[in-house]
């Protein structure tokens, strides 16, 4: 089973994906997601330039050896890029062991706990009709949870709100195509000031059953994300995610003191590490990790493991910059683990899934990761040279009131 060959393929159907292929003397071949929205290319030369002749030679099945070998091995440890890198070519091992044993992959993993992963979609509107039309498109098509976000009075596009009408899709796609990052404009009281309302003319009009979610996206300290979450308890959320810049585990202690409405966090994140202490006090309800971001399938089993101790749940990222080989990992995991939350689910655009040939499915608001061997997720490549890299970078944020930079 030893690895023979190493390439990454960087690629933009609509938006752009960064993919590792492996492939053995057997000529079995895997695939791991190396994107980083926005800083696409350092992930890829890091693969290219510093792991990929590493690769060349050694064991394809020996995954936990060779995630610590580039772990411990890179001295250089954690941070976004690193463990994308990791991530890719973790997921693609566990492709390849899978395909060796003649297994969808989940069942490496420990088989089915469940039919299918409840997967949550992004409504949003700018105003109040809008959010409405877009809630009722995902019921339509199947999704039995919802985010919610809107627009706020007074300022422009904000992030969550996809540019509807037009035809176009409702699902929110913030990084743009250009040479640098666009910026928005941000006012946190109005934003305060608003979002309670929202709810309230949510569970209105669709009652009290429905999973409802809610993104802060770092925009609020403690003390705001604590008044916004006690605000938002007559309305029963599913989960307010980010509600504070990720990076300060103490800041969840006030939150967490003032309101019991469910907490998410951490698509930011990259190891174990950064989730010790929310964990461990129990800060947080739901681990927003992705596979493609945490260093693969082997270090968010880990992740989730210790999390399960808690009684902590997975809310896996599933935006659309994660590839559909990110997505069929969380998938495949998701169905496997006892501690399941809910996955995220934007759903790729007609031309990622020409370059992904996926086997994953999405039925009665349930993901199914399918039953091919492996992954169940191939590229065409051919489909992939076709649409060649595009710069694209994700908003800057300033405050509307004098233009300070601020969390985006
Ligand atoms: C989410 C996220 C995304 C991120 C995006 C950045 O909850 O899905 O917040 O919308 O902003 O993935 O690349
Ligand atoms: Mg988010």
């Amino acid at each position: 089973m030893k690895i023979t060959s190493a390439e990454v393929v960087v690629t933009c159907p609509g938006r752009n994906f960064v993919s590792l292929r492996l492939e053995t003397e057997d000529g079995v071949v895997g695939w791991g997601d190396a994107t980083l929205n926005g800083r696409e290319l350092a992930v890829a030369s890091y693969l290219r330039d510093h792991l990929n002749p590493t690769l060349i030679g050694r064991d394809a099945g020996a995954i936990e050896d060779t995630w610590q070998y580039l772990y411990r091995g890179g001295y250089w440890r954690r941070g976004p890029v690193t463990m994308a890198a990791i991530a890719a070519v973790d997921v693609a091992l566990w492709d390849i062991k899978a395909k060796y044993a003649e297994m969808p992959l989940y069942q490496l993993l420990g088989g089915a706990s469940r039919r299918g992963l409840l997967a949550y979609g992004h409504a949003s509107g700018g105003e109040l009709p809008a959010l409405f039309d877009s809630i009722d498109q995902h019921l339509d098509a199947g999704y039995r949870a919802v985010r919610i976000q809107t627009g706020v009075p007074g300022l422009g596009q904000v992030y969550g709100v996809a540019a509807a009408g037009g035809g176009q899709r409702y699902d929110y796609e913030p990084a743009r195509a250009a040479a640098r990052p666009t910026e928005e404009h941000w006012d946190t009281r109005a934003y305060l000031r608003h979002v309670p309302g929202v709810f309230e003319a949510v569970r209105g009009k669709y009652g009290p059953d429905l999973p409802l979610l809610h993104d802060g996206h770092h925009r609020m300290t403690p003390v705001e994300a604590a008044r916004l979450g006690r605000s938002l308890e007559p309305y029963d959320l599913f989960w307010l995610e980010d509600c504070t810049p990720a990076e300060d585990p103490a800041a969840l202690r006030l939150v967490r003191q003032h309101t019991t409405t469910p907490l998410a966090l951490g698509e930011t994140f990259n190891t174990v590490w950064d989730y010790q202490t929310l964990i461990s006090e129990r800060l947080i309800d739901y681990v927003r990790s992705a596979v493609t971001h945490t260093g693969g399938i082997t270090a968010m089993r880990k992740l989730l493991d210790f999390a399960a101790m808690y009684q902590i749940k997975s809310g896996m990222h599933g935006p659309t910059d994660v590839s559909p080989i990110g997505m069929a990992a969380a998938l495949h995991l998701g169905l496997a683990i006892h501690n399941f939350g809910i996955q995220e689910y934007m759903r790729h655009s007609p031309d990622t899934l020409t370059v992904f040939r996926t086997g994953y499915r999405f039925e009665d608001g349930l993901l199914h990761p399918g039953d091919t061997p492996g992954l169940g997720v191939e590229m065409d490549l051919e489909a992939a040279a076709a649409f060649p890299y595009q710069a694209a970078y994700l908003p800057v944020n300033r405050l509307a009131v004098d233009g300070t930079v601020h969390d985006w």
